[in-house]
């Protein structure tokens, strides 16, 4: 009796041991390109916590915010290497490369939470078959708040910004700063303050979280609420370390990744207008485009989807499609 009892214990911590060393968690660096105190870097924390909860901690991630791991521009290099298994940042940043991951930065196509879903829902599918296509596997997406443009004077129509230095984040950007006449250079939002302190930069379209993380109250004055789009974010792993995971694995990655993706764009909303309220109280005039600026730049934002369309193709007219309900 007291053989077998202990024959079964010791069986029993056998076993364990095994499981044990069978569950030795995976690390994973996920390298982030914002600030740390923004809400989308505090929300990749989130879900890191989230993820080693669900997977019983089998996959232990760790955040490296602000471009600290890789410089914005590399991350998503690195993450189709395998450099780093997974990472997050801008997608319609990686448009020059893969047109259609622009879909979420044309002019004036999407421009509240519930427009901005609804297109989510219309490019979803293509957005993962081009993500894969790259080596991709995309978990969650978030949106920034609406884009508009700062300046550092009054602005009322492009007579006033003909020679202004534009920081661009990605193609599309620099299009439309070319067609104000501006001189586009492209710079990292962990770059921004610098740029603008050292004159490299004198204005630049971003929401107001953007703005608010840079203090750009210190060098800008004015900011103009086009909302003209809402971009995303996304939260991207290498497609081999994605297939390499169990089926329950990758469900508990997933369920942490949608529960994170819902709560950060709710924070976005949350926030939109509090960003606003802080350029405001830092000293900066905050308020809508004139009607003549934003006329302008509805034509140009016109002018970009059409171009966005033709580089796109048929994948791009079907997603437009669907949006639109047509
Ligand atoms: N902030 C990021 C991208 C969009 C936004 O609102 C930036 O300016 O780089």
């Amino acid at each position: 009796m007291i053989a077998k009892f202990t024959k079964t214990v010791a069986y029993s911590v056998s076993a364990l041991a095994l499981s044990a060393a069978a569950v030795a968690a995976e690390k994973w660096d996920m390298p982030m390109a914002y600030a740390a105190t923004n809400f989308h870097s505090e929300m990749g924390v989130v879900f890191a916590d989230k993820v080693r909860d669900y997977t019983g901690g089998e996959i232990d991630i760790t955040v490296h915010p602000g471009g600290s791991l890789f410089k914005g521009g590399e991350i998503k290099r690195a993450v189709q290497t395998g450099q780093a298994p997974i990472g997050e940042r801008f997608m319609s940043a990686h448009a020059n490369e893969a047109p259609l991951l622009g879909w979420d930065n044309l002019p004036f196509v999407a421009t509240s939470y519930a427009e901005n879903e609804k297109l989510w829902h219309a490019a979803k599918d293509k957005v993962n078959a081009q993500l894969a296509d790259l080596n991709l596997v995309a978990l969650y997406t978030c949106p920034w708040p609406g884009q508009g443009f700062y300046f550092k004077k009054e602005v009322g129509s492009s007579a006033d910004t003909k020679g202004v230095k534009f920081r661009s984040y990605n193609t599309a950007t620099a299009t439309f700063a070319e067609e104000l006449g501006m001189i586009p250079v492209q710079i990292e939002a962990a770059e921004l303050s610098q740029a603008l302190a050292t004159g490299v930069a004198e204005s630049f379209i971003s929401s107001g979280s953007t703005g608010y993380d840079r203090k750009v109250w210190e060098h800008l004055t004015h900011y103009y609420k086009v909302n003209a789009w809402l971009p995303r974010n996304y939260v991207m792993v290498n497609k081999q370390v994605w297939d390499g995971l169990s089926a329950e694995l990758q469900a508990s990655v997933q369920k942490a990744a949608d529960e994170t993706g819902t709560a950060c764009a709710a924070k976005s909303e949350e926030l939109a207008n509090w960003y606003f309220e802080q350029l405001s109280a830092n000293g900066m005039a905050v308020t809508d485009a004139s009607p003549e600026f934003l006329g302008e730049l509805k034509e140009i934002g016109a002018k970009m989807t059409e171009e966005w369309l033709a580089s796109v193709g048929d994948d791009g007219k079907a997603i437009l499609d669907a949006y639109n309900g047509n």
